[in-house]
């Protein structure tokens, strides 16, 4: 087993991540800026196959076009050089003071015209540097006090600003994808689509909602109580998981972005079994990059950087080792059968079986003996210890 990760493993890091100098709301940087050109080296050098970014990581805010157009012509450079890809980028909506109210749903229109034309010029740049996935993390969008916006209003804009976007990918030929980030709160107090079933059910109202689907991050379901697992399988099952932003969260919290498997550990070996060997009776399969979304500690330096950096990738690796070896256990496949997980995957209703010839089988529910089904033990505790054993590495 090598916990060396290459490009073929297809780990992917957001240029915001190592490049995060520690500032804070109560402190200011404790790092010194990392120069983009170096961030795709260093990637490069430790195994990983893609860098991500916010237009604003790369291009400040104020550049002009000419300091814009040096910035991609030495960004691009490095890439040539070391084969790095970018599979996904994303527009920062959220750091200028104008966004401070929202981007797609500022109640200001004229910065919701703005905002909207960032996007589209982003999306060029995405198309650009072959990017198959166009992130939208709605940051601000949201609100604090529930008397501040008018809500159908606000699902009403962002529908706009989605559709609008998917359109002009449509209209543009770009082979891009819309994959909507959920957090349920942290800029604002509240933001729209805090979870991962508000994004499904908004995309479900979109007019170009084929093209659109979600970007789940670990912490950010976790942060509102939910099971991160649930939510991934429910966007796979939906056709909808179109990226995933990887790290790790103790418990409901402010959002820690610690490095992946640091914070729910069981959670995380879940996650890669549902990643790495898909649903236990089959069904679709997650198949794009592994994207890690973490911030290095504040605590650190640039050696901790690119530490904390490889511990993502070790950590997926080992758990990727664990989580293939629990599947190929017999006692493991034995368990799953025992437990009825198996079973599930069969049809309650059996082929061409009509809801009246249900209703004629009497073994289904005038005979059917619910006190002595009552007593099936399911032996999950069983099944999970036999998990736990496999994470821990007490088993083959
Ligand atoms: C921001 C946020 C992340 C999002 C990024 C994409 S930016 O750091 O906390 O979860 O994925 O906009
Ligand atoms: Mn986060
Ligand atoms: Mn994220």
């Amino acid at each position: 087993m090598t916990l060396t990760p290459t490009a073929s493993d297809r780990f992917t890091f957001g240029l915001w991540t190592v490049g995060w100098t520690g500032n804070d709301p109560f402190g200011v940087a404790t790092r010194s800026p990392l120069d983009p050109v170096e961030a795709v080296h260093q990637l490069s050098g430790i195994g990983a196959y893609g860098i991500t970014f916010h237009d604003n990581d790369l291009i400040p805010f104020d550049a002009s076009a000419q300091e814009r157009k040096t910035i991609l012509t030495d960004f691009g450079k490095a890439l040539d050089a070391t084969g790095l890809k970018v599979p996904m980028v994303t527009t920062n909506l959220f750091s200028h003071p104008v966004f401070k109210d929202g981007g797609f749903t500022s109640n200001d229109r004229s910065i919701r015209r703005y905002a909207l034309r960032k996007v589209l010029a982003n999306i060029d740049l995405a198309a650009e540097l072959g990017a198959e996935t166009f992130v939208m993390w709605g940051g601000r969008e949201g609100a604090e006090y529930d008397g501040s916006k008018d809500f159908a209003a606000a699902l009403d804009r962002m529908k706009e600003g989605v559709d609008t976007a998917a359109a002009y990918i449509k209209d543009k030929g770009y082979g891009l994808r819309l994959a909507l980030e959920p957090k349920p709160n942290e800029p604002r107090g509240d933001i729209f689509l805090p979870t991962v079933g508000h994004a499904l059910a908004f995309i479900a109202e979109l007019e170009h909602g084929d093209i659109v689907g979600v970007n789940p991050e670990t912490g950010h379901e976790q942060m509102a109580g939910l099971n991160f697992n649930h939510g991934i399988a429910q966007a796979l099952w939906a056709g909808k998981l179109f990226h995933i932003d990887l790290n790790g969260q103790k418990s409901i919290k402010y959002d820690q972005d610690l490095v992946f498997g640091h914070g729910d550990l069981t959670s995380a070996f879940f996650t890669v079994d549902l990643l790495e060997n898909g649903f236990p009776n089959g069904g679709p399969k997650y198949d794009g990059p592994r994207h890690f979304d973490y911030k290095p500690s504040r605590t650190d330096g640039y050696d901790g950087v690119w530490e904390s950096a490889k511990a993502n990738m070790s950590m997926y690796l080992l758990l990727k080792e664990r989580a293939l070896a629990f599947r190929a256990d017999a006692e493991v496949q034995e368990a799953l059968k025992v437990s009825g997980v198996i079973e599930l995957g069969e049809p309650t209703l059996a082929a061409g079986e009509t809801t009246a010839d249900l209703l004629a089988d009497t073994s289904a529910f005038e005979d059917f003996d619910a006190n002595a089904a009552g007593e099936r033990s399911f032996a999950f505790v069983r099944l999970n210890q036999l998990a736990m054993e496999h994470l821990l590495g007490a088993r083959g």
